[in-house]
């Protein structure tokens, strides 16, 4: 264990998963936890019984432990998973990962490094939830695809963060998200359904080959609100929402941007 403590701080810093041993009540012998504490780092408590029935109140009373369990806790010390090192001696290789993963996977699942804390909705970090969020988004899953959010490795993290749904995985749901954000925070545009967005949406991820940025989407803005994300070349398999609106979308554009407040858009978008 101290030497998957050690490979944790090293390799992943910000989790800041700590490794405590605890000594059950009544094992305790005169200098038995200076001999255990003798050849190890790894921090080491005694178990107590403090309402004195005679049973280890960490180790039975609460988590009912079998010797040489490694508790997993979450960051609210609640037990989320139980790894016994006597049936999964660590000396075997694939023993090692599974426990190593077993706490960066719930590390993860506690922290959402990837989710801005923050304001979740901001995926630049600057304040501002707005359009430029999503285009970050869209840019970024149409370059690189849906995918796993790995465990952190360097010392800081910076924006963007992708995962606003804070499930370590980057899909068009966080997409979404911002999205509903945007619209539900403007008073203003064209009602758009949440279905027809995340249809829109869903067409991003599934877009095959992906469409250049210039050319492969069209983005309807009224009034400085998304009403639609869609990839043009895309055909919507159920043939409902998603063609009408590209179809449309192109004389739109003109009235739209006209009316825009500000042309926030062009930056990103030269060809609207
Ligand atoms: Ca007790
Ligand atoms: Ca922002
Ligand atoms: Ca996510």
């Amino acid at each position: 264990m101290d030497r998957l403590q050690g490979e944790l701080e090293t390799t992943y810093p910000i989790l800041n998963i700590q490794i405590v041993g605890l000594n059950e009540f009544g094992q305790d012998p005169a200098g038995a936890n200076d001999l255990m504490m003798a050849s190890r780092t790894t921090p080491w408590l005694q178990d107590g019984d403090s309402n004195g029935n005679q049973r280890s109140d960490v180790w039975y009373d609460k988590w009912n432990v079998t010797y040489r369990d490694v508790i997993v806790l979450n960051g609210q010390n609640e037990m989320t998973d139980v790894y016994n090192l006597t049936s999964h001696d660590l000396g075997v290789a694939a023993n090692y990962a599974t426990m190593r993963d077993k706490l960066i996977d719930a590390a993860m699942t506690e922290q959402k490094p990837w989710q801005n804390h923050r304001d979740r909705f901001d995926i630049n970090d600057d304040g501002f939830v707005v359009p430029g969020d999503v285009l970050i988004m869209i840019n970024d899953i149409n370059a690189n695809g849906p995918r796993d959010l790995l465990p952190p490795t360097t010392t800081s993290l910076a924006a963007p963060y992708y995962d606003c749904s804070g499930d370590n995985y980057f899909s068009p749901i966080d997409i979404l998200q911002v999205i509903n954000f945007i619209e539900g925070t403007s008073a203003e545009g064209e009602a758009t359904s949440e279905s027809d967005v995340a249809m829109q949406i869903a067409t991003v991820a599934i877009a095959s080959p992906v469409p250049s940025l210039s050319s492969g989407f069209e983005v309807t803005l009224a009034s400085n609100r998304i009403v639609a994300v869609s990839v043009a070349m895309q055909v919507d398999p159920t043939g409902t929402n998603a063609a009408p609106r590209s179809e449309s979308s192109a004389e739109d554009n003109s009235e739209s941007r006209e009316s825009a407040p500000d042309d926030f858009w062009a930056e990103y978008w030269p060809s609207l």
